[in-house]
């Protein structure tokens, strides 16, 4: 009888730990808390049609969009995680104004903090459309005991310690990287645990997806607009236009283009100047995946992860997707 072990998610960051020379359990154990929380919020949202947790909860977060009961839960049960693994000094969250800090001894001398959208993509959760948890881990910069600041916060994407994202879908993933590769681990609801279903995600050099709201056509750049109309041309390569795919759930849209190969856009737009996604807890994580799976994130012109943070919920122009698809969106821009 053959005998089939599945490499849960702990025990995967536990055989990790020894990239790390210099280890001493504290990023696993920041790992293993995110894992945990993710199973909190899986667990609810698959209830989320039966429960009366549908529906606004009446508050409105910093981006002026209505709080679904469920985001709120999901924040909460993330910070609370966070905090209890003793191992995160504060964590920048979609759904809170300012910085939640940790002001325990254990968690105020810890080395890490979180920057997440604990539940994006949440205007889907009510029809049924996949949503996702979007996370990124930076070392603090300020002293260890003392109380985390601003600057900690405010750093590029480039220095990302890990990243990831849950996505509930069919079925419900954590994909993350600590500089490493990027792995997938799929809940196997029966065990509970994430197992390790896709092992070093490298994204296809090209592809013919592209996913874009484009009913905001009319206010996009020029050089988007040139983009589309070469996605409706035949491609050189494969003989046929490309395949226009959008959920509105980045994660759900980034995951199925990081496997099939496809590129994600998000242009600026007459409601958004800025661009919509917000660069500390959206673009830096899923540009880092990115980037550790072969492919590449930019604003424009310049790598998501160069960019220079200046407040909490800055947002920006974004286009995510295979370096070869990148650069022929960058020849027709501007
Ligand atoms: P639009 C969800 O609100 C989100 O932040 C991303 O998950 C998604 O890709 C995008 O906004 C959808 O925005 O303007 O096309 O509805």
């Amino acid at each position: 009888m053959q005998s089939y072990h599945v490499t849960t998610l702990n025990e995967f960051i536990i055989a990790r730990q020894a990239d790390f020379p210099y280890a001493k359990g504290e990023l696993s154990r920041l790992l293993y808390a995110i894992g945990i929380a993710a199973k909190m919020v899986n667990k609810k949202i698959n209830k989320a049609g039966l429960v009366d947790i549908l529906g606004e909860s009446g508050e409105v977060n910093v981006q002026g969009e209505e709080q679904k009961k469920l985001d709120v839960f999901a924040d909460e049960q993330f910070i609370s995680a966070l905090k209890a693994s003793g191992e995160v000094c504060g964590i920048a969250t979609e759904e809170n104004d300012e910085t939640v800090l940790f002001d325990d001894d254990l968690s105020r001398d810890a080395k890490y903090l979180v920057c997440m959208d604990p539940l994006d993509g949440s205007s889907n959760i009510d029809v049924n459309v996949s949503v996702g948890t979007i996370f990124s881990i930076y070392r603090r910069l300020s002293d260890r005991g003392t109380k985390p600041s601003m600057d900690d916060f405010l750093q590029p994407g480039k220095a990302q310690v890990a990243a990831g994202y849950v996505i509930y879908g069919s079925s419900t993933m954590l994909v993350y990287t600590t500089g490493k590769g990027v792995n997938g681990f799929t809940l196997d609801p029966s065990l509970g645990e994430f197992c390790l279903s896709h092992p070093n995600i490298c994204t296809p050099e090209t592809g013919i997806i592209y996913s874009i709201n484009e009913g905001n056509y009319r206010y996009f750049p020029e050089g988007v607009k040139k983009f589309i109309k070469y996605t409706q041309e035949e491609n050189a390569s494969t003989r046929r236009p490309w395949t226009s795919r959008y959920i509105g759930s980045l994660v759900a849209d980034f995951h199925r283009n990081l496997l099939k190969g496809g590129i994600y856009l998000y242009p600026p737009t007459r409601k958004a100047p800025e661009g919509k996604l917000r660069l500390l807890y959206e673009c830096n994580p899923i540009g880092f995946i990115a980037e550790q799976a072969g492919g590449k994130a930019v604003n424009g012109h310049e790598n998501i992860l160069e960019i220079s943070p200046l407040s909490l919920h800055q947002r920006t122009p974004f286009y995510v997707g295979p370096v070869k698809m990148i650069s022929v969106l960058q020849s027709l821009l501007d």
